[in-house]
């Protein structure tokens, strides 16, 4: 470290990276190269498999060069670092966005054009890098994407999982699931730090020393399985910055060293085989999301990811600062997303207290200066909860260190509210009962300096109601919320280069400035009246929903016409998402129009006068073990074969399941939509992040009141969103009285449920748990409170987007509803991922960007 110097003068690396992205030459020579050596093969031996991979070997070289420059440059600065710990980063594929990010898209399209490949088949190779679940993976994306983009000193920390989230299949309907093996071929986008090997340790037991140096009693852990932590690090550029932040991510390991005194007394067979289980840490990503299941295996991938990459960050502490713990908060923050992490400030209390002799308070002050808390969920079914008996086998110490941190908790409760003796129980870490169980948020809560919620309401949520007794605690300074963004860059313009194109030209913008300025959006309104724009507007949608016609029948067969309305819904499949409050609606729509058939009214006259063609299109995955989301599932895909088969209903109505949702499916779809549902339960969506990606792509919202479409109202104006059903406040007292009082379908609803007993959609037998759910089991999603709201809600909008029930002499009939894309576009800067990393920075972290 004493011979690291600011970089002055030495840029041979700076050329060869500005080379090898800028110059066309240089490109193919380098891309040529791969294929000889790295890939062993000739250039007339060359498909687009191997030329994705020669091409992503040039840019990853290109971007190992920014990344070791900013590397010495943050080691240098000595500043303040922020460490983003996620069970889950949902990347996509990275090619595509380095090219956009380093600006060598066009150069790299012209290079392969010479050597006779096209770009976008080239990307087409990638495979997704699927390392999660949902919107909760794919933010702690969006976030390094933010930390590079605008120059902030940031790395995240996860698993490097040889399987991500499952692929999904439809077959006769029903969801299957396959492994996704996605490092088939080798990863060029992973470098491997095979040198970097934190040795993590699970069960074995606790014992009591005496410190030879200080003749206190000391805390021994011993015994037990070791395993062997290896780092596997990805580059993360920035756009129109050099700043490239690292996000690394763990491979479990067996050790070499075998203690058999400790282990396994002399047992050779069975420590080989111990060992060899070890890889099974980081093998698989658990496919639930907002659902806590509680499997050991789970623990142990928390234990063991936040156990190496604190000592990670441990060990880069010390080189610099030895022991000087004091200055451990001034230098580092560590965000834990959600409560998976949270064994971080335990590990961290164990380090100082009994690897490094601190004292327990001084210790714990530091704890508390360093952790910060991210919810994003107040569903009960969600929220982590580890038997104590599991935490007390696999982790001896932690378990202890977890009652001392609660006793003295407790006696600062006790002393702050003496007559409140229930106060105890509610506040403690640990939950009594038949099986005592660890509440992980309440210890995430009393080890952080902040904990925030990810929209408005859901912040005021958490605050009144899962942890309301916090607030009492510790103040509601504690407490803040962040609302989540996305990164313009992959979701504007890597999703749509063409919007982004017309926006840059309209904003006299040549080089997408506002990509690291999204409030300069704010300046489309200037041409709201402008007809040519509103056209071209139009015609770009209209150019990104045949693009989606084209993946919906190479994926399923179905023919879409992209002149109809495109009604998406993407996102997991989730009872409180209530994809099934869509498809009913649906459903009710089909015999609405069957009826009218029947009844001698002709197809163009119900065009005219009552529905409006549409396409709905669904996608999402079930988690493998959650019966009713597959139950949806299936009917939705049922719905479709009769609706799709049906001789008389033509383009009046299309229905398509997509499968295998995706990252780099969702860049396809996102920009294509006309109308998406963002429709969960009020109260239930912490905020959604697919909301904005819609609204940023030109798309309109049917939603409830719930999660960040609340903000994304106040932004874009309550006449550019259609909002509809109960509100939060309400929620309960419904829930209440569908107990109490039984559940009332309204008639329409019963139409459709009636027409699925009929068996109009295969064997009713099968849909039998979703009905009942709502008729005789308290409907806790409120379905039948919403439906009719949901039915209205349509009807509203089709007079916007459609022609009957307009005013044909209106002049802007029209554009009115281009008229409303383009002014959510307008509007939607606040939802960048860079403003939220900002807010972070300043009220979380406390930390400012590096000068570039
Ligand atoms: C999601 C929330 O459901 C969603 O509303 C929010 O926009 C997103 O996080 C990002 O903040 C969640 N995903 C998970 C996944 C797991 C556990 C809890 C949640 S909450 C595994």
């Amino acid at each position: 470290y004493s011979q690291l110097k600011p970089l002055n003068g030495n840029h041979h690396g700076q050329d060869l990276e500005s080379k090898l992205v800028h110059d066309r030459g240089a490109f193919e020579e380098s891309f040529v190269r791969h294929v000889e050596t790295t890939l062993a093969r000739n250039m007339y031996n060359c498909d687009n498999l191997a030329a994705y991979q020669a091409a992503s070997s040039t840019v990853r070289d290109a971007l190992l060069v920014d990344w070791a420059n900013t590397q010495q440059k943050q080691t240098v600065h000595n500043g303040k670092r922020v460490y983003y710990l996620s069970l889950e980063f949902l990347m996509g594929r990275a090619m595509d966005n380095a090219l956009i990010n380093l600006k060598g898209r066009d150069n790299a399209a012209a290079a392969l054009s010479d050597l006779g490949f096209n770009l976008e088949d080239v990307l087409d190779q990638e495979p997704d890098a699927a390392l999660g679940n949902g919107g909760l993976g794919r933010l702690a994306a969006c976030f390094v994407d933010s930390l590079s983009s605008k120059n902030y000193s940031g790395w995240g920390y996860g698993l490097n999982y040889q399987y991500g989230i499952f692929k999904q299949k439809i077959i006769d309907g029903y969801q299957v699931e396959t492994p996704d093996y996605w490092l088939k071929y080798s990863n060029p986008w992973e470098i491997d730090r095979k040198e970097i090997q934190i040795p993590v340790d699970f069960y074995g037991h606790v014992y009591e020393d005496y410190d030879p140096n200080s003749g206190k009693p000391k805390k021994i852990w011993s015994g037990g399985e070791r395993v062997l932590a290896v780092a596997a690090d990805f580059p993360i550029p920035g756009y129109n910055t050099d700043n490239t932040n690292n996000l690394r991510l763990w491979n479990a390991k067996p050790t070499h060293e075998f203690d058999f005194t400790k282990f396994n007394a002399g047992d050779y067979q069975q420590s080989v085989g111990a060992q060899q289980r070890a890889e099974s840490i980081t093998a698989v990503l658990y496919p639930n999301d907002n659902f806590y299941s509680g499997k050991e295996l789970r623990l142990k991938q928390q234990y063991f990811w936040v156990a190496a990459s604190l000592h990670d960050i441990v060990r880069r502490f010390k080189k610099t600062n030895k022991s000087q713990w004091e200055k451990f908060p001034e230098q580092v923050a560590i965000q834990l997303n959600d409560t998976h992490p949270t064994l971080a400030i335990v590990e961290l209390q164990r380090v100082l207290v009994d690897l490094e002799g601190l004292e327990w308070d001084h210790a714990w002050s530091i704890v508390t200066r360093v952790f910060a808390y991210t919810n994003h969920t107040v569903m009960t079914e969600a929220l982590e909860k580890w038997p104590v008996d599991l935490v007390g086998r696999l982790l001896p110490r932690h378990l202890e260190i977890i009652y001392d941190i609660n006793f003295f908790f407790l006696k600062d409760v006790e002393h702050k509210f003496p007559d409140d003796r229930d106060i105890l129980g509610r506040v403690s870490i640990i939950e009594e009962g038949n099986e005592k169980s660890v509440r992980m948020a309440y210890l995430a809560i009393i080890g952080s300096h902040k904990v925030n919620g990810v929209a408005e309401l859901h912040s005021e949520l958490i605050q009144t109601t899962i942890f309301k007794d916090f607030v009492r605690v510790f103040g509601k300074d504690r407490f803040t919320n962040v609302t989540n963004g996305i990164t313009p860059r992959r979701w504007l313009r890597q999703a749509n280069p063409q919007l982004a194109k017309l926006i840059s030209e309209k904003l006299n913008d040549p080089n997408y400035e506002y990509l690291t300025n999204l409030g300069n959006l704010k300046k489309l309104e200037k041409f709201i009246d402008d007809d040519e724009f509103l056209t071209k507007w139009d015609a770009i949608k209209f150019h990104n929903k045949r693009r989606l016609t084209a993946l919906v029948k190479e994926e399923t067969g179905i023919e879409l016409d992209p002149t109809v309305l495109f009604d998406v819904q993407v996102k997991r499949i989730h009872e409180y998402k209530r994809q099934q409050l869509n498809i009913f609606a649906v459903i009710y729509r089909y015999l609405r129009i069957k009826e009218l058939l029947a009844s001698g009214v002709s197809i163009d006259e119900i065009k005219l006068k009552h529905y409006i063609s549409k396409a709905s299109i669904f996608g999402g995955k079930a988690a493998p073990g959650y019966y009713m989301a597959k139950t949806i599932i299936h009917l939705i895909n049922k719905v479709g074969d009769v609706v799709n088969n049906d001789p008389e209903i033509g383009n009046l109505l299309k229905v398509v399941f997509i499968p295998d949702y995706n990252v780099s499916k969702a860049e396809i779809i996102t920009p294509a939509s006309d109308l998406s549902n963002h429709i969960s339960t009020a109260g239930t969506e912490a905020s959604g992040t697919s909301n904005m990606k819609f609204a940023l792509n030109g798309g309109l919202i049917i939603g409830t009141v719930d999660g960040a479409n609340v903000e994304i109202t106040r932004e874009i104006g309550e006449d550019n969103i259609f909002l509809f059903g109960n509100l939060s406040e309400s929620v309960e007292e419904i829930r209440h009285k569908h107990i109490y009082e039984g559940v009332q379908i309204p008639e329409t609803l019963q139409k459709v449920f009636d027409s699925i007993e009929s068996g109009a959609f295969g064997n009713p037998e099968e849909y039998k748990v979703l009905l009942d759910g709502i008729r005789y089991h308290g409907d806790h999603y409120l379905v039948s409170d919403d439906f009719d709201l949901f039915l209205d809600a349509h009807i509203k909008l089709e007079k916007v987007f459609g022609h009957h029930g307009g005013d044909a002499s209106d002049k802007d009939h029209l554009h009115r509803w281009v008229k409303k894309s383009v002014l959510s576009v307008a509007n939607m800067g606040f939802f960048s991922s860079d403003r939220c990393i900002d807010e972070y920075a300043e009220n979380i972290w406390n930390i400012e960007p590096l000068n570039q």
